[in-house]
């Protein structure tokens, strides 16, 4: 048995000691994953010590505060991991400042929100009340402090054009602390309209444009978009959660590279990046005071056991193999697309040159539910997603979102990848929507007979070839 092997052997067996259920489920992921064609866009597989380094006392220790001025006492290893992160990170990023206590990207984003309130606000109330503490506050003070705070304005990505709900969708804290308004894009050609943007930006006035998306199958020219922000005296922000991966790998460089014209990029750790589940924060110097408040501001404690995780990731991404992987990534993407393309699948956009592809599934007569279904029964896993104007909402909606970088991890080729755009091609065509006494099902499907089989088998041999975490005899 190899040495890792023998470490994840015992750690089960010490976690079954205690619940069984727990460790037979770890056991099982491991089974499950190994055996099904992931192909979600925004998940990956870590490195095996990114994994160990999340299983220690790291977890035991309260560090509010930032690096070196904590509200509790002990922190000196903290401060340690901490600011190994926060190295590498900037390195990586080429940023002035990184901030790697977000436990998420959507606690990475409140972190930018928060960050850039409390740098661009000038609030009148508070200059007036500097001196006064909270107690000191009428009713009258807090209600302009709230309008102050509240009535700024936002200008993110449409959920249904591919931005994330954080930026500014209704049903999240970010369409309910600010006043938004979104930018889509163009019905023809499903790309990001500058001039209309640069347009809409004149007239609303935001206070911080979100550039970043979790569905859009483009690059984006941040350089055009700081030209915005600077035209309209906002603060550009850039969630590249989705996509840090192929910044970090150098794959997206000059004006697709959000991190020299950001004023504050946000991001998560584990899709593309392909390190441990969490989040972290980059800023120039004038916004850097600012995003390290963030907790207690808006984050519970920090979590040192996978900041610690989180310094192996950004290691690793430091070299030369993950740049390699990056360009994987998306040349994987090209070949995946093509492949769909010319099985007659509608790509969104009609392609991609980054690491997701959206597929509209209202060709096959078939919602992004029944298409998700089928396609999970058939052994590969996707997710169902909006399609710019989808008729279809955010719940059953009518596309399908795939991505890369997990399968290209296990070290899937172009060629691999034309055989899954095979699969799920045959899995869309054999599926049709169920009847049911009040007509067509939206969820609901049938699959033609031993079609699911006879995809599980040929998916089995691809992942046969590509082993996931081959150095686990478990
Ligand atoms: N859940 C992430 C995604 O799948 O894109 C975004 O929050």
């Amino acid at each position: 048995m190899t040495p890792v092997s023998s470490i994840y052997t015992q750690m089960l067996d010490v976690i079954a000691a205690v619940e069984p259920r727990v460790a037979d489920a770890t056991r099982q992921e491991l089974t499950d994953q190994r055996a099904s064609l992931k192909l979600i866009a925004s998940e990956n597989y870590a490195s095996l010590p990114t994994l160990l380094a999340m299983g220690t006392w790291l977890s035991d220790k309260y560090a509010e505060g930032t690096i070196g001025h904590r509200f509790y006492a002990g922190c000196r290893n903290i401060d340690t991991v901490e600011s190994v992160a926060a190295e590498h990170a900037r390195a990586l990023f080429g940023a002035a400042h990184a901030y790697v206590q977000p436990h998420s990207g959507i606690d990475a984003n409140l972190v930018a929100y928060w960050a850039i309130l409390n740098h661009r606000i000038e609030s009148p109330t508070l200059k007036r009340l500097e001196k006064a503490t909270v107690n000191d506050l009428t009713e009258a003070d807090w209600e302009d402090l709230r309008h102050e705070f509240n009535s700024q304005r936002v200008m993110g990505m449409s959920l249904d054009a591919g931005g994330h709900l954080t930026h500014g969708f209704r049903h999240n804290i970010s369409g309910k602390m600010f006043t938004q308004h979104s930018y889509g894009t163009n019905p023809t050609t499903g790309l990001i309209d500058y001039d209309a943007l640069r347009a809409t930006a004149r007239e609303f006035r935001p206070l911080i444009i979100v550039a970043g998306y979790s569905a859009y199958p483009r690059r984006v020219n941040f350089a055009r978009m700081r030209e915005i922000a600077d035209e309209v005296g906002a603060t550009l922000f850039v969630d590249m959660a989705h996509f840090a991966g192929l910044v970090a790998g150098k794959v997206f460089t000059g004006e697709e590279d959000p991190v020299p014209y950001a004023h504050v990029v946000a991001s998560t750790t584990h899709k593309s990046l392909r390190g441990p589940r969490g989040g972290f924060v980059l800023a120039t110097p004038e916004y850097a005071d600012a995003v390290d408040k963030g907790c207690p501001m808006v984050l519970g404690g920090p979590l040192g056991h996978v900041m610690a995780a989180k310094a192996l990731a950004f290691a690793e991404a430091r070299t030369a193999e993950f740049e390699t992987y990056a360009q994987a990534i998306a040349t994987n993407a090209q070949a995946l697309g093509e492949g769909l393309a010319k099985r007659g699948v509608r790509l969104v956009t009609g392609g991609t040159d980054n690491h997701l592809l959206l597929l509209d599934v209202s060709a096959f007569g078939l919602t992004g539910r029944q298409a998700e279904s089928a396609l999970l029964e058939s052994g590969v896993v996707t997710n169902r997603n909006s399609i710019p104007h989808d008729p279809n909402g955010a719940w059953y909606t009518s596309g399908i979102r795939i991505g890369t970088p997990a399968l290209t991890t296990r070290g899937f080729t172009a060629a691999d990848f034309d055989v899954v755009a095979d699969l799920v091609a045959t899995v869309l065509k054999a599926a049709t929507p169920a009847s049911t006494p009040k007509g067509p099902s939206k969820a609901k499907y049938v699959l033609e007979p031993g079609v699911a089989d006879r995809v599980h088998a040929r998916a089995a041999e691809l992942l046969g070839n590509h082993p996931l975490y081959p150095e686990l005899e478990l």
